[in-house]
């Protein structure tokens, strides 16, 4: 059976500036640059993001790679600690904006979409080390400062743009369980930072609709939508299904959406004394602030079941996890690679949800994808990858999808992560991800098999 998705749908990958460019020519470490540093053994065969995918050098080559591939959009992320020169005057680095335009310009002679996000998880680390990162609202101003020379610059060519990439993850990595630097346990900072994210998402979106230069121009956010599944019917699973749903996803989805945080959340982090400081002035900004659309990263469901933990045996002050626990489905289809669960009906019900309690908003898929190691055991006598395990993992979303925008969803774009292998936080490069497989010692890139996949899905809209 043919399914049809219409012949503007953006047929598109993701990723960001930091896990390609490398640190060519770059004034600042982010939050990466500076962990590689100080911690290489974090990192998998202590390579880290000094080259990444070379995209600072090869960009040309590199979309040009991308539009053999079929795609019509690629959304990638500008760095902060690039463009800027001084982060506290916040003035222009002139080589990122030559850089940013010329890379700008390459995807749009080449008919490919770019969309651009800001904030890829990739803080400037001298702001983390003077003034406490995202725990602080000076540095929400600085970053409202560099937003706005983002969108004076490029506005007038890029259509598309993103506040934060998966704010929640900055939340969870850096503050609660450890797989980010700044690597802290604290929960009563945790909610300080999803509060202050949401604020300079709020004021950055205000900030683009005074300055935004293109009439067409829309603003959104990327959020991972982890929907949580109960371990059984009974109330206390659901109820912990219910509150990790607030904490993961209707946080960051409501504010964004509706402009206003869920209020049982607000309650329960009132009454567990760890709520975030804000003022009336800064909440009427996230009221009026919403965004035009939103992009949703998904790879695997989460499964969650009533705590392990009682209150009172928490080790640290709070922590989410005082109200749902983790916890794997006996059985489920994994990658086992990356240990998620691939579920792709997930994607059917976030599209529902989107439709039936967030009106329908459009919105788009900003980021799936399968990481798989050591594609080298795919290597055909041609030399080419192989991907089969690939082209079944997108066939199968894009099954739901289309189900759910038959169905009225509002989603205008499937986007698989990602685009070229790239470098990845603490994976590294272990899994690759990438319609187009590199080579970390050579450099060397080459179209796997799902990029042929990718490219007749892209030319025909039609999926078989
Ligand atoms: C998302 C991030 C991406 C990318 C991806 C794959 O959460 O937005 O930056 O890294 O996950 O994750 P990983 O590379 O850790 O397997």
């Amino acid at each position: 059976m043919k399914l049809e998705f219409l012949k503007d749908f953006l047929w598109g990958a993701a990723t960001s500036g930091p896990q390609t460019e490398g640190r060519f020519k770059k004034k600042h470490a982010n939050i990466f640059d500076y962990d590689f540093e100080k911690f290489p053994e974090h990192f998998w065969h202590g390579i880290g993001p000094d080259t990444a995918s070379n995209f600072y050098n090869d960009f040309r080559e590199d979309i040009r790679l991308m539009k053999e591939a079929g795609l019509n959009s690629v959304r990638t992320s500008i760095q902060w600690s690039r463009l800027i020169d001084d982060l506290e005057e916040v003035t222009l680095n002139a080589d990122a904006v030559r850089f940013y335009n010329a890379v700008i310009d390459e995807f749009l002679a080449n008919g490919i979409r770019p969309m651009i996000n800001l904030h890829h998880f990739d803080l400037p680390v001298e702001l983390l080390h003077k003034y406490g990162g995202w725990t602080n609202k000076k540095v929400v101003e600085l970053y409202v400062k560099y937003a706005e020379k983002c969108f004076e610059c490029f506005s007038d060519r890029v259509t598309d743009w993103f506040t934060h990439n998966e704010p929640m993850v900055v939340v969870d990595g850096g503050y609660l369980y450890q797989f980010h630097y700044p690597d802290i346990v604290d929960g009563k900072l945790a909610v300080q930072v999803a509060y202050n994210l949401q604020l300079a998402s709020s004021l950055a979106i205000q900030k683009f609709r005074e300055v935004n230069r293109n009439p067409e121009g829309k603003i959104g956010i990327v959020l991972n939508l982890c929907p949580n599944y109960p371990a059984s019917s009974e109330a206390e699973d659901v109820a912990a299904a219910h509150f990790a749903d607030l904490w993961q996803n209707q946080l960051f989805m409501d504010a964004s959406v509706k402009g206003e945080f869920p209020h049982e959340l607000v309650e329960i982090l009132t009454k567990d004394e760890v709520i975030w400081e804000s003022t009336a002035e800064e909440l009427q900004i996230i009221r009026e602030n919403t965004v035009d659309n939103f992009g949703v990263n998904f790879y695997h469901p989460n499964r969650a079941q009533r705590p392990y933990y009682s209150s009172d045996s928490l080790a640290v002050d709070w922590l989410p996890n005082k109200y749902f626990d983790d916890y794997s489905l006996h059985g489920a289809r994994m990658n086992v690679d990356k240990g998620w669960e691939i579920y792709p009906q997930t994607l059917y019900e976030i599209a529902k949800n989107i439709q039936e309690n967030y009106g329908n908003i459009p919105w788009y898929v900003s980021e799936c994808g399968m990481g798989v190691s050591c594609e080298e055991r795919y290597l055909g006598d041609d030399g080419e990858i192989k991907d089969d395990f690939r082209i079944q993992f997108i066939t199968e979303h894009l099954y739901w999808l289309h189900k759910a925008i038959a169905e009225g969803a509002n989603c205008f774009g499937f986007h698989l992560w990602t685009p070229i292998d790239c470098f990845s936080w603490r994976n590294s490069y272990r899994n690759r991800y990438g319609l187009i497989s590199l080579n970390v010692h050579t450099q060397e890139k080459r179209l796997k098999k799902s990029a042929y996949f990718f490219k007749e899905l892209a030319d025909s809209s039609q999926l078989e």
